[in-house]
């Protein structure tokens, strides 16, 4: 054993025989509990930084952990290995996007392995492979059998030279990021999942997820946007046109000042005709439709409008007076696209109204009665009670609600409705670096989807990235032209690509079943192993890639593959390493990132301090949910720790005996029993952070505490051998605790104890009940009933006991004079109270 901890030495050793061993490989078939540990995969965007180690050190942590305590655990990784970036590069660098991610691919997965990461690379996947992107194709498929792919005409940005752009393509000023051309929206068919069609499904089934983080069911449920309410019939009076709203808030109905329609909505086509403000309607319309919808509407956006010159009916009250505005802040794609306003009782139609001077008209009144039209200062939303609402006057607004609509509904003006704010799932992408759409267009036909053993459309390799116009595959006619797989004319292949995001959704199952060439995978194993254990992740996949996971996994099920309906049954999202930055001129703390320039590296690190060291900083940080902040300085505490931890046990190397052997705990001395007990302290507080919530933190801290134990108990060649055999036992303890942690020094330091397997197969230790036992409880201990010190005394001590240590008390012999004690009252654990 060498003096000084030569973690440079051990770690690659190490990492080769986890590798040579097949300590990571999971047989599917192994009988045991399962376990199946997935951290998010990356995209292969070139080297990590030590904030992207985070999440997959704590799933290694995890994963060990899970090992050592019997479970059978699946631990895969791969590759999100198609994308915008690997074609930007294409074009800029003049290299095929296959070959910069595969090259990306390389050089990542060196820096997981130098971390010492375990996974089991026998089931390694990349999307961009046409042994995986085959069965995406196929996942598309079984969606379009089901009729949930379809195609509309939907906005795309559009570039006159580039085409079509992604969003991040597009910059503040909205202009081409490569070109600096004006993007226009442009309507271009494309393809949707009708994401839609599940949303009560996903809201619903929310219920089987209750080890997610609340604020991620939370931000699901918003990006769902269930809301109930009605559709309201409202009517223009001058043309009778239909002009219907959808409230939630029918209930104020006798309220509405005025009515807001949305600057695209197809009935201002109609109406602008015979409008006296024709022109600066016109303006007004065209002004708005180059504000993106998200943007027109945001709270902080100031609210504008037009009068259109017309009026509407109130179907409730036969008002028809209220005015038609065209307003900004009226999205076209919900509900309606037409909203009644109630100034007094919604914050954004009474700062419409203040700004336009439109009538307010309180309908629902607090509890005193004090709401007042003419001053009120903002809209009163909260509950009430109804008044200036003829039939409906004294109702409790709650209760109103659904009068009012039975009401509407029996008058035929009314119905319920519910609506949802999530809008289908556009999954084409107009660029080549993705799975091709598997669809043929028949000018007979139409789509028709390729058949299933024609799988997959291959992605040809011969691609002109140098012309620079738009999607590479609308250009290659070898790819086009091909024959319709229904009546064999000429017919012409789909040239979108399948978005990423849906290659990411299904690919936690692939990994069960990686290597299978006639299915996607064998739904045998897939029932088995899914759902997830544990899914790690960044918190940024809260909504999109965790609800569509969540939703593919449904339309699978549907399609009878699977029979789970949920992908992951827990979930953790860990937070940001930060590091000061500089940005837009400000210095801060930025969230680690090239852009910022304020990444590091993990390569020197590992270099210089090792990967136990790196892996012990990133977990020790902070509480590993939230965001912490990366200071170079901070390394050098974990550095010590296990420099110490080398030096104490190559100290004890000779004197510590060389295997396993018993040793009574009562016949240790005071501080070597105080010793041990803290080691069994320690076993049950480092389980309990694993266990509860992932506080890798506080199980370091926990771990340190012991070591610092051990530095103030002197165990040496002069010690009984009972103590040594102590000692031996907490080396192997602490080693045991630490393997999942730090992998490398636990291994070796567990192989100079004369292990001769691996501490991955070693047992997780568990607490003695006796070595836990307190050797002495403190009780109070009074004289008249008045504190007057506190007694140590045996646990569970008798009364007869607790009267005998009271007697024996100076203190008390002071206060009884010679005299025998009136009555003694001992509560044991508690107090005794002498009284003189
Ligand atoms: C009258 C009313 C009175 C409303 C009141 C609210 C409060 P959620 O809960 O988010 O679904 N609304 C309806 N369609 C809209 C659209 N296309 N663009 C913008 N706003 C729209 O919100 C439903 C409420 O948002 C609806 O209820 C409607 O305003 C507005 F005291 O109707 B409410
Ligand atoms: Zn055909």
């Amino acid at each position: 054993m060498q003096e000084k901890y030569p973690f440079h030495e051990i770690e690659p050793q190490w990492q080769a025989r986890w590798e040579a061993d097949g300590t990571f490989a999971c047989d599917t078939a192994d009988a045991r509990k399962k376990f199946y540990c997935l951290t998010m995969f990356p995209y292969p965007s070139g080297s990590m930084h030590v904030g992207h180690g985070r999440n997959y050190i704590m799933g290694d942590v995890l994963t060990r952990y899970k090992m050592m305590n019997g479970y059978n655990v699946l631990s895969p990784m791969g590759w999100d290995a198609f994308g915008l970036p690997a074609e930007n590069a294409a074009k800029k660098y003049h290299v095929h996007p296959r070959e910069w991610t595969l090259k990306n691919i390389q050089q990542m997965k060196r820096q997981i392995r130098s971390w010492g990461i375990g996974y089991d690379w026998r089931r390694e996947i990349a999307t961009c492979h046409p042994e995986y992107y085959r069965w995406t194709q196929w996942v598309f498929l079984k969606a379009h059998e089901l009729g949930l792919a379809y195609q509309k005409m939907a906005p795309v940005n559009w570039c006159p030279l580039c085409t079509n752009l992604a969003n991040e393509e597009v910059t503040s000023e909205g202009r081409c990021d490569r070109c600096g051309q004006v993007v226009e929206k442009k309507n271009i068919n494309q393809w949707f999942f009708k994401i839609t069609q599940y949303a009560d499904r996903l809201l619903e089934d929310m219920n089987q997820l209750d080890q997610w983080p609340e604020k991620v069911r939370q931000m699901q449920a918003n990006w769902i946007g269930k809301s109930q309410g009605a559709q309201i019939a409202f009517r223009i009076t001058e043309t009778c046109d239909a002009c219907p709203v959808f409230t939630t808030r029918p209930d104020t109905i006798f309220g509405v000042t005025f009515v807001a329609i949305a600057p695209d909505h197809p009935l201002l086509h109609k109406l602008l005709a015979h409008s006296p403000n024709r022109e600066q309607l016109e303006a007004f319309i065209q002004k708005q439709a180059g504000i993106p919808a998200s943007e027109r509407t945001a709270d902080t956006t100031k609210k504008e409008g037009v009068f259109t010159g017309f009026h509407v009916t109130n179907p409730f009250n036969g008002d028809t007076k209220a005015e038609l505005w065209v307003t900004n802040y009226v999205l076209m794609d919900y509900g309606t696209g037409i909203v009644m306003a109630v100034p007094a009782h919604d914050q954004r139609d009474f700062d419409f109204a203040k700004m336009y001077d439109l009538p307010v008209k309180v309908v629902i009144q607090n509890a005193d009665y004090s709401l007042n039209a003419g001053t009120l200062k903002e809209a009163y939303v909260d509950a009430g009670t109804l008044v200036h609402s003829g039939p409906f006057d004294r109702m409790a607004n709650t209760a109103a609600i659904p009068a009012m609509i039975a009401h509407g509904a029996k008058e035929g003006f009314a119905q319920p409705q519910t609506t949802f704010r999530i809008r289908d799932w556009n999954v084409a992408r107009q660029r080549y670096w993705g799975a091709p759409i598997p669809i043929v267009h028949c000018p007979d036909c139409g789509a028709v989807p390729v058949p299933e053993d024609q799988l997959p459309v291959l992605l040809p390799d011969d691609i002109d990235f140098a012309s620079d116009q738009g999607n590479p595959l609308a250009h290659h006619e070898g790819f086009i032209n091909t024959t319709c797989p229904r009546c064999n004319k000429p017919a012409q292949r789909e040239t979108d690509t399948l978005a990423q995001w849906l290659c990411s959704c299904w690919y936690f199952l692939r990994y069960v079943d990686p290597r299978n060439t006639q299915q996607a995978f064998d739904s045998k194993l897939t029932n088995q192993w899914l759902p997830v254990d544990q899914y790690i992740g960044g918190v940024e996949h809260a909504v999109l890639h965790l609800l569509y996971s969540r939703f593919v996994v449904k339309i699978l099920h549907d399609a009878g593959v699977c029979n789970f309906t949920e992908p992951f049954k827990a979930l953790f999202t860990q937070g940001m390493i930060c590091k000061r930055g500089e940005k837009d001129g400000k210095v801060g703390l930025y969230k680690m990132s090239k852009s910022v320039g304020n990444t590091v590296s993990p390569d020197h690190l590992i270099e210089n301090y090792g990967a136990d060291t790196v892996r012990l900083y990133t977990l020790f940080i902070g509480p590993p949910e939230l965001d912490a902040e990366w200071q170079d300085a901070g390394i050098q505490g974990p550095c010590r720790f296990l420099n110490r931890l080398w030096k104490r046990m190559y100290d004890a190397r000779e004197f510590l005996p060389k295997t396993d052997e018993p040793f009574v705990h009562a016949q240790l001395t005071a501080p070597e029993r105080a010793l041990n007990r803290k080691l069994h302290e320690t076993i049950v507080n480092v389980t309990a952070s694993i266990e509860n919530g992932f506080r890798f933190n506080t199980a370091i801290a926990h771990l340190m505490e012991l070591l610092n134990a051990l530095d103030q108990t002197t165990i040496d060649a002069n010690s009984t051998a009972n103590a040594r055999a102590m000692l031996r036992q907490l080396f192997s303890v602490l080693l045991r605790l630490l393997a999942p942690i730090t992998p490398h020094i636990a291994e070796d330091l567990w192989a100079h104890l004369g292990n001769t397997t691996s501490v991955m197969k070693a047992a997780w230790p568990v607490a003695d009940n006796d070595a836990l036992k307190p050797e002495s409880v403190e009780i109070i201990l009074q004289v008249n009933g008045k504190v007057r010190g506190k007694l140590e005394v045996p646990p569970n001590a008798t009364k007869e006991e607790l009267e005998a240590f009271a007697l024996a008390n100076a203190n008390v012999q002071a206060h009884l004079n010679g005299q025998p004690p009136k009555k003694i009252i001992a509560v044991p654990n508690r107090l005794v109270n002498v009284v003189v």
